[in-house]
């Protein structure tokens, strides 16, 4: 009998330039000094074929791509990142760290397009079978501070391109899904200066480290 322990998969959420990357290398950083085997990866990407479909889903060229399109591709690149990465790594005993997984789904397609939640769901089902992650850490701040960060970085994707109202659509869906997962969601404030946002993650490291059980 296989008697090792999974390993917890945490995500990563929020709307541009909230901070997430730059707070992931600090959570790895926690992490990994505890002594937690880790995979850092993302969405959409993480393995070469959904790197591939990020590249076409970012590019400013398919711009009105349609939206269901727009959906079928996210969880192209899920369905392969899931078999090839993620359950591989859990099953492991490895923590799976994600960049955005499906509540980004919701919150963009869903929220920021307008797709009815029910055909979200109707993929979640299909591509995942219940799968769901054990901890999501969403940063949560105004659209204005996320888009002037996100704008000093240089060139916008074809996200960053919509309109303000698009990106309220966005932070109100996660928020919702927030709402509706408290078990599953930690809230960072993360319109706050980077010392404050990573004293707020300090306690969701503790608890993740309390968490850990090695096989
Ligand atoms: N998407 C994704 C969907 O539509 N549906 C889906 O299902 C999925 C999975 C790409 C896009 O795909 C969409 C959503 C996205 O638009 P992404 O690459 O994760 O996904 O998108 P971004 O939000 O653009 O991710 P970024 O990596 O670009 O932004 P981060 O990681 O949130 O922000 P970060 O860390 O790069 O910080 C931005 C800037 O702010 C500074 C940083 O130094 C950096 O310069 N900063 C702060 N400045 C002041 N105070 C703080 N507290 C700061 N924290 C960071």
């Amino acid at each position: 009998m296989n008697d090792m322990v999974r390993g917890l998969f945490i995500t990563l959420e929020g709307g541009e330039g909230a901070g997430k990357s730059t707070n992931l290398a600090y959570l790895r950083q926690a992490l990994e000094s505890a002594g937690i085997p880790l995979r850092l990866t993302r969405e959409p990407g993480g393995t070469p074929l959904g790197e591939r479909i990020r590249e076409l889903l970012l590019d400013p060229e398919f711009t009105g791509m349609d939206a269901d399109a727009e959906l079928l591709l996210m969880f192209a690149a899920r369905a392969q990142h899931l078999q090839q990465v993620i359950r591989p790594a859990l099953e492991e005993g490895v923590w799976v760290l994600c960049d955005r997984f499906t509540d980004a789904t919701y919150a963009y397609q869903g929220g920021g397009r307008g797709i009815d939640s029910g055909r979200i769901e109707a993929l979640e089902d299909w591509v995942q079978q219940g799968f769901q992650p054990d901890i999501t850490i969403l940063f949560d701040l105004s659209v204005e501070t996320g888009l002037e960060r996100a704008g000093k970085r240089g060139a916008l994707d074809r996200f960053e391109r919509e309109q303000k109202n698009f990106f309220e659509q966005v932070r109100a869906a996660y928020l919702a899904r927030a709402a509706a997962a408290p078990q599953r969601f930690r809230i960072i404030d993360a319109d706050r200066e980077l010392g404050v946002v990573q004293q707020q993650l300090d306690t969701v490291i503790e608890e993740l480290v309390s968490r850990y059980r090695p096989s």
